[in-house]
């Protein structure tokens, strides 16, 4: 049975809080909850962690080799700032998919370079919380 881990980043645990007509009214519980619903359906096994720190993601993308079959990873603001996960998940050759759920590109200019984006296999954003279940698939997709 392939295992995703859904890693998600800063600030992420606020989701559902604050500027819901930014990020949507959906907490960050309802959409790991929503993931492992999802996955179950389609056979996959999903774990979900989220971290405020760049070094715990990076500890994460690290222990995932091995463990998982692959990585959705919304990095948060560390998308536009993160040379270290960018090598994290070069260094770890699992296929990863790089997630937002506001559209990067319509947004302020620094949002519109992604560190990260050069060494996933794709990107996803601005389909919300509906983005998770569609990065699902295309990991799925790109296994098979
Ligand atoms: O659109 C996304 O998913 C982002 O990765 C979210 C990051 C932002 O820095 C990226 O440019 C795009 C910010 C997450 C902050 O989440 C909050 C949620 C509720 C209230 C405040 C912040």
């Amino acid at each position: 049975m392939p295992s995703f881990l859904v890693l998600n980043g800063p600030n992420l645990n606020l989701l559902g809080t604050r500027q819901p007509d930014v990020y949507g009214s959906t907490t960050l519980s309802d959409i790991e909850a929503d993931c492992v619903t999802y996955g179950t359906e389609k056979g996959i096994s999903i774990s979900c962690l989220q971290s405020n720190h760049e070094g715990e993601l990076v500890d994460a993308i690290h222990a995932a080799k091995g463990t998982f079959s692959g990585i959705i990873l919304n990095a948060g603001a560390y998308t536009h700032t993160s040379i270290a996960l960018r090598d994290a998940i070069s260094s770890v050759e699992l296929p990863v998919i790089e997630l937002h759920l506001s559209n990067i590109h319509a947004r302020e200019e620094f949002r519109h370079t992604s560190y990260i984006a050069a060494v996933v296999i794709g990107q996803i954003c601005g389909f919300g919380s509906a983005g998770y279940r569609l990065a699902i698939d295309a990991l799925l997709g790109h296994l098979k």
